[in-house]
């Protein structure tokens, strides 16, 4: 049976990725480790807690006391989706980025290396690539030119992760994926901020002119994406993940409205982000040649199952909007303190 950590899996993909990798692996056992930042969401992880291959840890990948016991444990395999997430976030101050996005991951390349872990995954984005003009696409060899601190932390962690394969022969994997969507993510991103928003009956905020483009991907497919990246890239290798699908957010904001029988009147445009990146897409050749991976889930299905599980979920991201869902992981463990791990 292998032993695979999980970091950030209490996330928006973490949560999909654990919940896909206990249902497609049998012969798995998974460590789901997560500081619970006000992104990390137990309860998106609540149907994992029964199954005997599953146990969580509450730790910051910064902090490697926290962290090393689990490293003590012989994993197989290390896949680390923790960061600071959100760009706006990112403008408003940097220092967080900087410590979980570049500094957490050195802390898990240093104790992946002392214990020779046998293949580690960062889970990086397109958004360390920059931006494109209205054509081209990213491939793996477009020069790294990150617009936000956010993808600044997240392209410094690449290169990073790319020091420590060509210093210590570190088996490391990079994958960089466009926009997710999909159940469990947090409503502090476009689609499900958008669609939240319509169903409290509030108006959404569109930046700018509206006509910033992303390459929509489904989270399950960016999952699978992962897993034979984690199976079968080559140590070393860089991976992009896209969904072919390129959007302006109008299109997304209007997709959503329609659905919720709104009209652009609840559409409320507001200042732009600052350093906006203009478009985003992603040649995924390499991926496709190399490992016969391609994206399923087409993007007009998707979205729309996605706002029906959201109007299907409400419990789950109202308690977000309350705050109550920060008292979950006490009422299941009992207040502070790490559970979970081997000695
Ligand atoms: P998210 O914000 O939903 O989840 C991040 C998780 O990391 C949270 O559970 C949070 O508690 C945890 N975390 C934060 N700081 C931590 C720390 N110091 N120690 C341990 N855990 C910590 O993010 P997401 O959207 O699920 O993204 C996951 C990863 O995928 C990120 O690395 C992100 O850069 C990357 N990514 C995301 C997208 C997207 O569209 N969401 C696209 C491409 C790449
Ligand atoms: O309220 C909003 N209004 C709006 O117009 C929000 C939150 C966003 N937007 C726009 C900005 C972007 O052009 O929608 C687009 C998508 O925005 P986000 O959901 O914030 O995603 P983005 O900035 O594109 O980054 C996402 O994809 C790449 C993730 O948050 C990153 O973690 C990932 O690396």
């Amino acid at each position: 049976m292998s032993k695979i950590l999980v970091t950030g899996a209490a996330g928006f993909i973490g949560s999909n990725f654990v919940r896909y990798l206990l249902r497609e692996r049998p012969d798995v056992r998974v460590i789901a480790l997560d500081a619970l930042t006000y992104a990390g969401n137990l309860e998106s992880l609540s149907d994992c807690s029964c199954d005997p291959r599953f146990r969580f840890v509450r730790g910051d990948i910064c902090d490697a006391g926290v962290v090393a016991p689990v490293f003590r444990e012989h994993l197989d395999a290390v896949v680390n989706f923790a960061a600071e997430s959100h760009v706006d976030r990112s403008i408003m101050g940097a220092q967080e980025f900087v410590r979980t996005n570049f500094v957490g991951v050195q802390v898990l390349l240093d104790l992946a290396r002392e214990h020779a872990v046998g293949r580690f995954l960062q889970v990086s984005t397109d958004e360390v690539y920059g931006s494109l003009g209205p054509t081209g696409k990213f491939t793996e060899n477009t020069p790294i030119a990150p617009s936000s601190p956010y993808s600044a932390s997240k392209a410094a962690a690449d290169l990073l992760v790319h020091a420590y394969r060509t210093t210590f022969g570190l088996p490391t994997l990079i994958t960089r994926c466009s926009n997710n969507y999909g159940p469990f993510q947090f409503p502090e991103k476009l689609i499900p901020l958008f669609v939240t928003n319509l169903l409290a009956g509030q108006k959404v905020p569109l930046y700018g002119d509206g006509l910033n483009v992303r390459d929509w991907i489904h989270v399950q497919d960016h999952c699978e994406a992962i897993l034979a990246v984690l199976d079968r890239g080559k140590p070393g290798g860089v991976y992009n993940i896209g969904g072919e699908s390129e959007l302006p957010n109008i299109e997304i904001a209007r997709r959503i409205l329609h659905y919720l029988g709104h009209d652009d009147s609840m559409i409320e445009y507001v200042k732009d982000r600052p350093g906006h990146d203009r478009r985003y897409a992603m040649d995924i050749t390499r991926i496709g040649d190399d490992l016969g991976w391609q994206p399923r889930i087409d993007s007009q299905e998707g979205i729309i199952e996605t706002i029906d599980w959201y109007v299907a979920n409400e419990n789950w991201w109202r308690r977000i909007k309350t705050g109550e869902y920060l008292t979950y992981y006490d009422k299941q463990y009992g207040p502070g303190g790490v559970v979970g791990v081997e000695e």
